[in-house]
């Protein structure tokens, strides 16, 4: 397959195309992955569309498909052409999360001006990341106006999202009582904005009582130079009765005219790449400790180690040592 050709089409919008790059993307024979790094040379070179980012995050439940579902179908409307990708650090269970429930996005998933994938199946969240970050890359080049990257909130796989999308999007429940939910201070910090979800029927009041809650909560936080006045903020929302999410819509896009104008757009992409050379690095590194004979080799200098005839010290010189060699 010639790559130039398959950019070409991936920019004529071809969805086939884009499809068959993604898989590409989500291989990890030796020859694909050569293959996607020129592919995404070439995108990077001749495609100059711009998709926004949206990354949404919210526990089991919390209603983000729903979500994507109402909120992707209203982009819809409005003439954006929407991608959704996920990233599903137990993608391995059932093939993801967004195949397993294709029926909450029954109607989005047969738009033509949509496009639904779900998380690529790998065991390293690092793979996961990679991957979802060059199809985001395929999507924009593709043409897509935004691009959501959805992830269950477990773990490290939000601070991923986090640092490859423009916006953060954080979905919660509605608190029962006046128990607040165990949103780490570190989750918190990263969303531009905080949708409480089911603010309809019984739930209604709760979700009111939860979003104040998360107003004040956001309010103590550090100011980020990255914010306008009254961001991060906190709205309510019904994604099952499709109600507050045009007006969310409006809050991203808003934030996103003050980045763009403030440059605070263009540099959170700049240190997002930065961040991901630095990410590849070091799980180029960890890879070479990953080869079978150095596994070997370490198992043997460990015993070695243990049995105290060389030192700790001395012993992971030797290792570092043979990796240099082995380059
Ligand atoms: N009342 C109410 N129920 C909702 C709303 N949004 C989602 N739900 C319900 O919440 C349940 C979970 O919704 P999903 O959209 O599958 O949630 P999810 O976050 O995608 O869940 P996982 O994929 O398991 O992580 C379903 O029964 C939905 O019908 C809402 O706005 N209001
Ligand atoms: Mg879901």
């Amino acid at each position: 397959m010639d790559m130039t050709e398959l950019a070409r089409r991936i920019m004529a919008q071809d969805r086939r195309a884009l499809a068959r790059a993604i898989t590409l993307v989500e291989s990890s024979r030796a020859d694909h992955r050569a293959q996607t790094t020129a592919l995404i040379e070439i995108l990077r070179e001749t495609s100059d569309s711009q998709a926004l980012r949206v990354g949404l995050s919210g526990t089991p439940g919390v209603g983000k498909s729903t979500f994507i579902e109402s909120f992707g179908l209203m982009l819809l409307r409005e003439g954006l052409r929407v991608a959704v990708l996920a990233v599903d650090p137990s993608s391995a269970r059932s093939g993801g999360s967004i195949l397993g429930d294709k029926t909450r996005m029954e109607h989005l998933s047969r738009e033509p001006n949509a496009f639904i994938r779900p998380s690529p199946a790998q065991s390293h969240l690092g793979g996961v990341a990679r991957r979802t970050r060059e199809a985001v890359a395929l999507c924009e080049a593709a043409g897509f106006d935004v691009v959501l990257i959805e992830t269950v909130g477990v773990g490290q796989s939000e601070t991923v999202v986090a640092e490859m999308s423009d916006l953060f999007v954080l979905l919660l429940a509605p608190a029962g009582g006046d128990e607040l939910q165990g949103v780490k201070r570190g989750i918190m910090e990263m969303a531009d904005l905080i949708l409480v979800n089911k603010a309809d029927g019984d739930l209604k009041a709760a979700a009111q009582r939860t979003c104040a809650d998360y107003a004040g909560a956001l309010r103590l936080l550090r100011k980020r130079p990255q914010d306008p006045e009254g961001f991060p903020k906190a709205m309510t929302v019904s994604a099952l009765q499709v109600e507050g999410l045009e007006t969310a819509w409006s809050e991203m896009r808003a934030l996103t005219r003050w980045r763009r104008e403030t440059g605070h757009f263009a540099s959170r992409r700049a240190a997002q790449a930065e961040y991901w050379f630095g990410q590849e690095v070091r799980q180029g590194l960890l890879a070479q400790l990953d080869q079978p004979e150095v596994r070997a080799l370490m198992q043997d200098m460990g015993r070695e180690v243990a049995q105290g005839r060389v030192t700790p010290t001395a012993a992971a010189l030797e290792i570092l040592e043979k990796l240099r060699a082995n380059r």
